[in-house]
């Protein structure tokens, strides 16, 4: 069978990884994983005894997990589709960093955000939580806005993993009301173009339970249960 992508909803990092998988153009399937609910499971514990999404199970039977993992794994398995480098290239070095930076400061720049919104009601540390996240989301959204100036795309002058990553964690500011995209002209831009983008679409349809047309090699999702029979032992 397929690769398949275990990815997480509402609102799940793993939306990247379902983007790279349609750039990519190869057959592939999806697992919908309910935040937290199924992340509990057994089966998926030990898929991922971190218990997060995403997790990439391979043809094998064996699985891979973590963004920073599965993103250069699936450039790698199509070169011409140009969505990484070559190793040892300048240009491997700038989406490594790249990536890093989004892996790292861009997403944990959001974790107090998600602390504030998915803790007990308590308003005086929720707002302390939320004017710490409003500070780091918007330091990392300057970061960014700054890199954009001298590029085309994240990590260069064409489309790359970095690109499907970033739009699937960008979106969490809109969500929070935080980042005035008037604040961050070109990063919007860039965000504005990657949502006309039908991987995209695609990945937002997907997520939202609507008819969702693959430009890609989708081939249909598959329960979690499912699993148990392909994974190696
Ligand atoms: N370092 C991991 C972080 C993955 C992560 O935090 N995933 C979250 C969604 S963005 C998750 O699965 N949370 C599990 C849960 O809330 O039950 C990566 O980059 O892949």
């Amino acid at each position: 069978m397929e690769p398949v992508l275990l990815y997480g909803i509402p609102l799940g990092c793993s939306f990247g990884s379902i983007v790279a998988m349609e750039w990519l153009g190869l057959p592939y399937r999806l697992c919908r994983i309910n935040m937290p609910e199924d992340t509990q499971r057994d089966l998926f514990v030990q898929l991922n005894p971190v218990r997060q999404t995403p997790v990439l199970l391979l043809e094998n039977g064996t699985v891979l997990t973590e963004s920073a993992a599965i993103l250069p794994h699936l450039a790698n398995r199509a070169p011409a589709r140009r969505l990484g480098f070559a190793q040892g290239t300048p240009e491997h070095d700038r989406l490594n960093e790249t990536l890093a930076f989004l892996n790292t400061t861009f997403f944990s720049a959001f974790g107090p955000l998600w602390t504030a919104y998915e803790m007990e009601e308590n308003p005086p540390v929720q707002e302390m939580l939320r004017e710490m996240g409003r500070k780091k989301v918007a330091k990392a959204h300057e970061e960014l806005e700054a890199l954009m100036a001298k590029r085309e795309w994240l990590a260069g002058d064409t489309r790359t993993i970095a690109d499907a990553y970033f739009i699937g964690i960008a979106r969490w500011a809109e969500f929070h009301g935080v980042a005035d995209p008037r604040e961050y002209p070109r990063l919007h831009a860039h965000i504005r173009r990657l949502e006309e983008d039908p991987a995209v679409i695609f990945a937002h349809a997907i997520e939202e339970q609507r008819s969702a047309t693959s430009a890609g090699g989708f081939k249909g999702h598959v329960a979690l249960e499912d699993l148990r029979a392909r994974l190696a032992v």
